[in-house]
């Protein structure tokens, strides 16, 4: 709204609460359009706490009625709830009505196609009933539902169950944001877990009928995460039941309520038929994190939303640690941090980069970031290369230990390392507040065996922050000499200042520094490498991720090349691939990535750093040109390892043979540039599984010849929520040049485009931002239909409507004519009357109006 700008809460503003609670009773009487709900709560005048009357958070509720200590009371409404004068230690008791069935926002208590489901972080709870909805307000909840449905899931053990109501109770202290409620008409998948302290808990994925046999996949990512989480961290669960719940109409990925987990539907449902592998190494990682929050962010949680990361980066950095360890660590991370430039990197270099830690909000929902998960996790990573494995875990069982039961900050979560390894930590903490992407600059030289590297490390100016100091960096490094053999073996430098220089025994008069190895530190590395100090590392660098990214370096280079000056594909990339794609010694999924190109967008990034005006359509051609002069030169490796990886026997999930799949497909889709889509088509027939067939129809769809193979997978999978998603977006994704916001406008006049369900919405305008292309077409038509979508969402669900606002975050990047157009779609978003707070927010920071 330009009128009425919202008030912005800032971390120097935190006061404790004036009240704590000791206990929760809550009723539920459901009711699609008059839902009553009768709270009972145990108030005490927190010690510590600034005093001042009972203020609770309480929005678009009816109340009812209001007592304190069994006497009626009359509130004072307010803008954000109520407040009332109160004594010292009272029982409060209201009643209040909702309407699940006329919640579009989803957030709160919501029905999503018959069943009663609830979203309450961050702040959702106070759409229930009148509460201190703040996470350092921790109690233990007891929930009785009243319903004839079948199933009345809240979280703890049941009490009791059946005869038309059930009672839940949840003996942990927890803040309202993991209070949940599910009820509907749902059968379970059922299976047992014994903890390590030998507590028998069943475990059950509720779905809807129908669904029950795609769950075998995650409920065994869910027995592996509870024993992983056992002998890693040492945590085990702590009730007698750990349910999951999967929802069609859901705003996120998951959400990890203590106890009852609830689920988008397709980050559970899974089968060879419907899911390909990233599905299900998606399935795996997801379910892992919210499995992992159970101590991590549960009974540990934050003290305010401005310390998300602590639950969060943690979390993503454990649910990393847990793939790597049941797949290939190495391509694990490579796929990390392809994920971390793609999104993370992207925002912290525009108008929405913040801090790990923000100092300040309008809309917390708007700080669930790629730079608060993603790179919040990459410090987590740094502060264990730089303690060691031993001390991370001594530090992680004294945090366990000390804060049990809290509601943490940063400072608690770092003191804990301080105290354990007597380090003193003040320079590290700057990663959680300072934002930007910091640079770091390496140049070489021999001085007889010696190497000296002179390092350089600079922090761009970001919205907010001019000024910054230099990090504490560590730099994972060794040395490779000319024969190929490591000259010196990895080690982790520190680096605390602008500028050092590093002197290494190399014995040698030849050789080639690799550096950030593993991806040490969450920076942009440049360097002054030859093409053939390149090749030599791609060849026979011994740490997967600098080998895989000197392959990465050489395509863009070749790509920026083609783009930039019109030049012809740089042989050299070419050629030093096949050594690497036919070295059988390679994991399949390793060469796989090796083989991938640069995306569109991190191609405009990287011509936007050296100061050129990215070209959509110039890039877009150039990687064409590129896929299909690898195709013409690799072709006999290319054809041979398409043959060679073909999996035998029924299809599995595990990494072996997705690694293979992955390494077959990337082969397919370059020969398909050549073949005339022969190979393709014959793959698409045949396919037993999600992943060949999919990978089949976009290699067809992006040469422009999909279209009887499109037609024919929605004709089998029209009746297949999940699959009919990937059928909408992926014919957006593989459009070919800017044809994409043409097949995006026309699939959102589908008959089956319902887009007020938040995956089919984000399959139809979310895979368009995914088009670089078609998004950024030139005359704007990506930019128009992406933002009429977005206003027409937005009064009904805007949360997801404000996330999707991030499509536009590189709009500045671009051609006058283009940032034009793109500021247009903005201010027309912006110009919308009664935009939501979310959407008014993002779109201001966009447009580079307010820092927020
Ligand atoms: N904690 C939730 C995300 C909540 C988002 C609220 N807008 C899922 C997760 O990170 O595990
Ligand atoms: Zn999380």
């Amino acid at each position: 709204m330009k009128d009425a700008q919202p008030r912005a809460i800032r971390l120097s503003d935190y006061r404790p609460p004036a009240y704590l609670v000791d206990h929760v009773d809550l009723t539920f009487r459901l009711h699609p359009k008059a839902t009553r709900v009768l709270s009972r709560i145990a108030f005490r005048r927190n010690p510590d706490g600034s005093g001042g009357p009972l203020a609770l958070d309480g929005e678009g509720l009816r109340l009812i009625g209001a007592w304190i200590d069994g006497a009626p009371v009359t509130p004072r409404l307010t803008d954000t709830g109520l407040e009332i004068a109160a004594p010292d230690s009272f029982t409060w008791e209201a009643e209040v009505e909702i309407a699940p069935e006329e919640n579009t926002a989803l957030d709160g208590l919501y029905m999503s196609g018959g069943l009663y489901c609830t979203q309450c972080e961050a702040e959702g709870f106070r759409k229930i009933t009148y509460y201190p909805d703040r996470p350092d307000v921790m109690a233990p909840f007891h929930v009785r539902i009243d319903s004839d449905l079948p199933v009345l899931l809240s979280n703890g053990d049941a009490v009791r169950t059946g005869g038309g109501h059930a009672v839940w109770h949840d003996p942990w202290k927890k803040p309202a944001y993991l209070f949940a409620l599910v009820a509907g008409d749902l059968v379970a998948r059922s299976d047992r877990f014994t903890t390590m302290d030998g507590r028998d808990v069943t475990l059950n994925i509720w779905v809807r009928a129908g669904d029950q046999d795609r769950c075998a996949y995650a409920m065994d990512a869910l027995k592996r995460a509870m024993r992983w989480d056992e002998t890693e961290y040492g945590r085990a669960y702590d009730l007698d039941v750990f349910n999951i719940v999967a929802v069609d109409d859901f705003n996120m990925g998951a959400m990890e309520n203590k106890g009852l987990n609830i689920f988008n539907a397709r980050y559970v449902l899974a089968s060879p038929e419907t899911a390909t592998d990233a599905d299900y190494a998606r399935i795996e990682a997801i379910v892992a994190h919210e499995y992992f929050h159970n101590w991590t962010g549960n009974r540990i949680t934050c003290r305010d939303w401005f310390q998300l990361c602590l639950k969060e980066g943690l979390t993503v950095f454990r649910d990393q640690q847990f793939s790597g360890d049941a797949r290939s660590g190495a391509v694990k991370r490579i796929e990390d941090v392809q994920m971390l430039r793609a999104r993370q990197f992207r925002e912290d270099a525009g108008p929405l980069a913040h801090p790990v830690l923000p100092k300040s909000y309008i809309e917390i929902n708007n700080f669930y970031t790629a730079t608060v998960y993603e790179k919040g996790a990459e410090i987590i990573g740094m502060l264990k290369r730089l303690i060691g494995d031993d001390a991370y875990r001594a530090g992680c069982d004294l945090y366990f230990l000390r804060h049990d039961g809290q509601a943490c900050t940063i400072q608690d979560w770092l003191k804990v390392f301080e105290d354990t390894t007597g380090r003193d930590l003040a320079q590290f903490a700057l990663w959680y507040h300072q934002a930007g992407t910091p640079r770091v600059h390496v140049a070489h030289r021999m001085e007889g065996g010696t190497m000296v590297l002179e390092v350089r490390q600079e922090i761009p100016a970001t919205p907010g922050q001019d000024a910054k100091a230099p990090h504490l960096i560590p730099l994972e490094l060794g040395v490779i000499g000319a024969d190929g053999a490591e000259l010196v073996p990895s080690q982790v430098v520190e680096l605390t200042e602008p500028r050092q220089e590093l002197r290494l025994e190399v014995g040698a008069e030849a050789a080639v520094p690799s550096v950030l190895r593993g991806f040490s530190a969450p920076v942009i590395l440049t360097q002054t490498l030859s093409r053939a100090d390149r090749a030599l590392l791609l060849a026979h660098d011994t740490d997967p991720f600098c080998k895989w990214e000197q392959g990465r370096i050489l395509a863009r280079d070749s790509l920026l090349g083609m783009v930039a000056d019109g030049a012809a594909p740089d042989p050299a990339h070419i050629d030093a691939l096949a050594p690497v794609l036919t070295d059988g010694t390679l994991d399949p999924a390793f060469r796989a990535l090796v083989l991938g190109l640069p995306s569109a967008d991190d191609l405009a990034q990287a011509l936007s750093d050296r100061g050129t005006v990215p070209d959509p359509a110039a890039i877009d051609a150039a990687r064409t040109a590129l896929q299909t002069a690898m195709a013409d030169e690799l072709k006999p490796v290319l054809t041979d390892l398409f043959d060679r990886m073909a999996v035998a026997g029924p299809y599995s999930p595990g990494a072996e043979p997705a690694g293979r799949r992955a390494l077959r497909n990337a082969c397919l889709s370059l020969l398909t540039r050549r073949d005339g889509g022969a190979r393709a088509r014959a793959q698409f027939a045949a396919a037993d599984n999600m992943t060949d067939s999919i990978a089949a129809l976009a290699a067809l769809l992006r040469i422009g010849a999909g279209d009887d193979q499109a037609a024919a997978f929605h004709d089998r999978w029209q009746g297949d929520r999940l699959v009919l998603d990937k059928w909408f977006s992926l014919q957006i994704t593989a459009a070919p040049g800017d044809t994409g916001a043409a097949v995006a406008a026309r699939l959102t006049g589908h008959p089956a485009f319902d887009w007020k369900t938040p995956n089919r919405f984000r399959a139809v305008i979310g895979a368009l931002g995914t088009n670089h292309a078609a998004f950024h077409a030139p005359d704007g038509s990506g930019y128009d239909l992406v933002a009429d979508w977005l206003i027409r969402l937005d009064p009904l669900n805007p949360q997801t409507a404000a996330r999707m606002t991030t499509m536009f975050e590189t709009w500045r990047r671009y051609d006058t004519g283009r940032r034009d157009r793109a500021s247009r779609a903005l201010e027309r978003i912006a110009d919308t009357p009664g935009l939501s707070r979310d959407t008014a927010e993002m779109v201001s920071r966009i447009l580079g109006a307010s820092a927020g």
